[in-house]
């Protein structure tokens, strides 16, 4: 039977916390009096709290001490933390149950691949953790995307090649990842912004099982 590593990214694809994420870094920064945007808020997506806040402090050219900036990486988490305490299985995102379930029932391997380190506690708090053959998030890699690693570490965690498995992302970086790794990319989100993808669609309702019965036995 065919088949294919089918490796998704969290936040952004499965669930509906990169505007967590977005919120807790804009108030951040703009405690820091840094002007923070949405289109600024993209070049973070994907990429590690650590090099996040690097990037925003570099945005107000600021600088700080090393006491200072693992304080500002705690109060930033602990802000992102409280929003996503209250979260429950409404925040994931459209047809991701449907395209979960079509893809088990086809006996497709999936994994996740995510740059965040609270993955675990969010898959646990919308009810998805068992659904996933692998999880490789932030806790498990050195490399944050850009780099491959991750959906490398995913890859093998499934028992398949790169070459044979297809990435779902919603940042830049991420496709940036997958495309360096040699694995299909999939774009969630704008096709301006994630033009670098194979594909790019606005969310999975724009997906049929049609299209994912293809990738399978292409
Ligand atoms: P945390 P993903 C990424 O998750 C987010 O897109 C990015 O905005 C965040 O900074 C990063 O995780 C780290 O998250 O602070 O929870 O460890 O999109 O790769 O699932
Ligand atoms: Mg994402």
């Amino acid at each position: 039977m065919d088949k294919k590593g089918f490796i998704f990214d969290l936040d952004g694809v499965i669930v509906d916390t990169a505007r967590y994420h977005y919120m807790a870094w804009k108030r951040l920064a703009e405690s820091l009096g840094i002007s923070f945007s949405k289109v600024k808020n993209e070049q973070l997506k994907g990429v590690s709290r650590v090099r996040s806040l690097e990037k925003i402090l570099n945005w107000g050219n600021m600088e700080l001490t090393e006491a200072q900036f693992n304080e500002l990486l705690e109060l930033k988490n602990n802000d992102y933390l409280a929003y996503i305490e209250r979260m429950d299985k409404d925040e994931i995102l459209p047809d991701v149950p449907r395209v979960l379930s079509f893809l088990k029932q086809n006996d497709q391997p999936i994994a996740l691949g995510s740059a965040s380190k609270n993955a675990r506690t969010i898959l646990k708090e919308v009810d998805l953790l068992e659904v996933f053959d692998e999880v490789i998030d932030g806790t498990n890699v050195t490399n944050a995307k850009p780099d491959p690693e991750v959906f490398l570490k995913a890859a093998e965690g499934l028992g398949m090649d790169p070459s044979d498995c297809i990435v779902f992302e919603d940042s830049v970086a991420g496709i940036r990842a997958a495309n360096t790794g040699g694995m299909m990319s999939i774009g969630i989100g704008d096709p301006a912004v994630l033009h670098e993808a194979t594909y790019v669609f606005k969310d999975f309702t724009e997906i049929s099982n049609e299209f994912f019965s293809k990738l399978i036995s292409e």
